[in-house]
């Protein structure tokens, strides 16, 4: 399998986040990518190409593009204050407040773009964030020339992002954009399945009320974790994507038990829907031993994803997303990978 992947994530670095009332350095480190990508050399996946450059017109159509206007310029409004260290927001507009009018101020249109402070930007965070969506693009143009998967290691990550917001680590929605990507050449259904611990809420919110493009989502119960606000099982689409959102949340402490018995209930909905294409969303925040996460998987059982994600017999691109136990991301993600091939 290829793999699309740049060193220009390297520059979202140091970048620091509100974790139980500290402000702290991210999770979401540089050497995550690394480990990845060390990984895939050890086992020889298969090549490690880099992204070619895209525009932002395929962004531009599941993003706002007054939010992908702002996005290159955080880091110099920030520094125009005199400012260093990390721009994050710490207000936003709640019920009551008005949400419908983006403020002229640095910190009124950092809460007015982002839903959390999980999301801060550094000096070189903006060409991070274009080069993990040139990741998305190219390897899916890898699939639409005919491999049957195609792995891209991006960095950031995107599912938290929607349409007009940040959060979540995520910026651009690389797995949205990718999907969109693929209905525009050719594609006529398309289906994103998130196997990352924490819902994709950006995801779910970009094509709720579409039927082109299906959306299933396993991950911890909004009750008890992060993104909380949203990934109930009740939230099943809307108008035409009426049944093409799909919702599995599972409780704290889930095994592998209980977690590929939603994995088979979600894969028989999406062989249901026929797609052309599947965009897998990777998280493997999902591993026992993962900081921020409360699952129980083994890294035995990321290869059985890989394997069971092969059985549905369609053209595939993973798209990394979360994952924080350093030292065993390399391992985990890479193991689903070999799964799907078979090794
Ligand atoms: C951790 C706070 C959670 C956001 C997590 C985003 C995961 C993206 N105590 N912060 S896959
Ligand atoms: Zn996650």
């Amino acid at each position: 399998m290829k793999t699309v992947f740049s060193p220009r994530h390297l520059g979202h670095a140091n970048q620091l986040e509100l974790v139980a009332g500290a402000i702290v350095p991210g999770f979401e480190l540089t050497s995550r990518a690394e480990y990845v990508s060390g990984r895939i050399k050890t086992v020889g996946l298969g090549p490690i190409l880099p992204p070619q450059e895209h525009d932002l017109t395929t962004a531009a159509r599941i993003h706002r593009q007054d939010y992908l206007d702002f996005l290159p310029t955080i880091w110099d409004r920030w520094t125009a204050e005199g400012r260093t260290g990390t721009a994050l927001p710490f207000t936003w507009p709640t019920r009551g407040l008005r949400g419908d009018v983006p403020p002229e101020f640095i910190d009124g249109l950092l809460g007015y773009y982002a839903f959390d402070a999980g999301c801060g930007i550094v000096g070189g965070s903006w060409d991070a964030i274009k080069s993990s969506h040139d990741v998305a693009l190219t390897a899916a143009g890898l699939v639409q020339d005919g491999e049957r998967a195609a792995f891209a290691l991006c960095r950031p990550p995107g599912h938290h992002a929607g349409a007009g917001f940040m959060g979540g680590y995520c910026y651009i929605n690389n797995a949205a954009v990718a999907a969109q990507w693929f209905r525009d050449n050719g594609a006529k259904r398309v289906s994103i399945l998130d196997v990352d611990y924490h819902h994709g809420n950006g995801t779910q919110e970009i094509f709720y009320s579409r039927a082109d493009v299906q959306v299933i989502n396993l991950h911890a119960d909004p009750m008890q974790e992060y993104p909380y606000f949203l990934g109930h099982a009740d939230e099943r689409g809307t108008g035409e994507g009426e049944g093409y959102n799909l919702n599995y949340p599972m409780r704290f402490g889930t095994d592998w038990d209980r977690w590929c018995q939603a994995l088979e209930d979600a894969c028989g909905k999406l062989v249901a829907y026929n797609p052309d294409v599947v965009v897998i969303s990777l998280g493997v925040d999902t591993f026992e031993k993962d900081p921020i996460s409360k699952f129980k998987l083994k890294t035995e059982d990321f290869a059985k994803i890989g394997e069971r994600i092969a059985r549905l017999n369609l053209p595939t691109l993973f798209v990394m997303e979360g994952g924080y136990a350093v030292a065993e991301i390399g391992v985990n993600a890479v193991s689903v990978l070999t799964g799907f091939e078979g090794n």
